[in-house]
Formats: structure tokens, C-alpha cells, sequence
């Protein structure tokens, strides 16, 4: 009995190591818990060649301080974190949220800039932004893909982005 059990489980094994290879996630990102990214959007440049700008609202609704370290959205090569003050715009290197604490991104103060856009981001689909914290929790979330529009636009034609472009 004993030695037939023993030779069920060695032929069944290559199956299972399969099975168990497939299943693993490629590196999905660990979300982190009380985080959530809603209203997601990027609106796309009407000239091609120029940046996009990120929107979303940030929640840590998590009992802890967390600090936004980094960004990054799936077809765009290089990806930052900007805060606009007046007429000019500077980069935010880290953005820490209080615990209960909601940041919003939107036009006309802090936002994500978007480089060298892929050409398969379209106004209508959707792409990804992946948000890395302090001590390596990533969120990740959908953003809408909108095409400029006249409010965004009027926002946008003062700023210079030159000098981010490397
Ligand atoms: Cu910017």
C-alpha cells in the first residue's frame, strides 16, 4: 500500500510543478492595505511628442503614514510627480499621507507627468499607473485615456516643460 501511494505522488509530480508554474504571478505588485487610487485619468497631449498629465485621488485609509516614492504608467517611458505653484512647476520627490489622509492630483496643483508617450495610448482605452511607497508597497490602478480638452488646455499652454525633458 505504502509503496504504491509513493508511486502515485512521483507520477503525478511534473504535472503539479507545472500547474504551480503557471499559477505564479509575474511580479503583480503587493497592494498595500487601506490604499485605494480612484478617478484615474491621463490626458493625452494635443501635440504629439509632448507630455501627458496624470489625475487621480489618492487615499490612505490605512492607520499608518505612508510616503508616495515614486511613479511610474505603462506606456510612457518616464513618469514624475509635479506640484504647480503660480506660474511655475516643480517636481515632488516624495509625498507623505497621514493617516485618513486624501491627496487629490489634478490640473492646476500636484499632478503626474507622462514621457514619451507609446502611439498605442489613445483617447478611449485605458492604460496603468503604478504607484511605489517607501519600503516597496506598490499600488497599481486604471486610468481613462482623454484626449485634451479646452479647460486642461488652457492649464497647460503656460507651463514650460523643457526643462524636464533629459
Ligand atoms: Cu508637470
Amino acid at each position: 500500500m505504502k509503496r504504491l501511494a509513493a508511486l502515485l505522488l512521483i507520477a503525478t509530480l511534473p504535472l503539479a510543478a507545472c500547474g504551480q508554474q503557471a499559477e505564479q504571478p509575474a511580479a503583480a505588485p503587493e497592494a498595500k492595505p487601506g490604499l485605494t487610487l480612484n478617478d484615474g485619468r491621463l490626458v493625452l497631449p494635443a501635440v504629439k511628442g509632448n507630455p501627458a498629465g496624470g489625475y487621480f485621488t489618492l487615499v490612505n485609509g490605512g492607520d499608518k503614514a505612508v510616503t508616495l516614492a515614486a511613479v511610474t504608467v505603462t506606456g510612457a517611458a518616464r513618469a514624475e510627480m509635479h506640484e504647480t505653484v503660480g506660474e511655475a512647476m516643480s517636481p515632488i520627490a516624495k509625498l507623505e499621507l497621514k493617516p485618513g489622509e486624501t491627496v487629490e492630483f489634478k490640473p492646476g496643483s500636484k499632478h503626474v507627468m507622462a514621457f514619451a508617450l507609446e502611439p498605442s495610448l489613445a483617447p478611449g482605452g485605458t492604460t496603468e499607473i503604478t504607484l511605489t511607497f517607501e519600503g516597496g508597497d506598490k499600488l497599481s490602478a486604471p486610468l481613462k485615456l482623454e484626449a485634451r480638452g479646452a479647460a486642461a488646455m488652457e492649464h497647460m499652454e503656460g507651463m514650460d516643460h523643457s526643462e524636464h525633458m533629459n
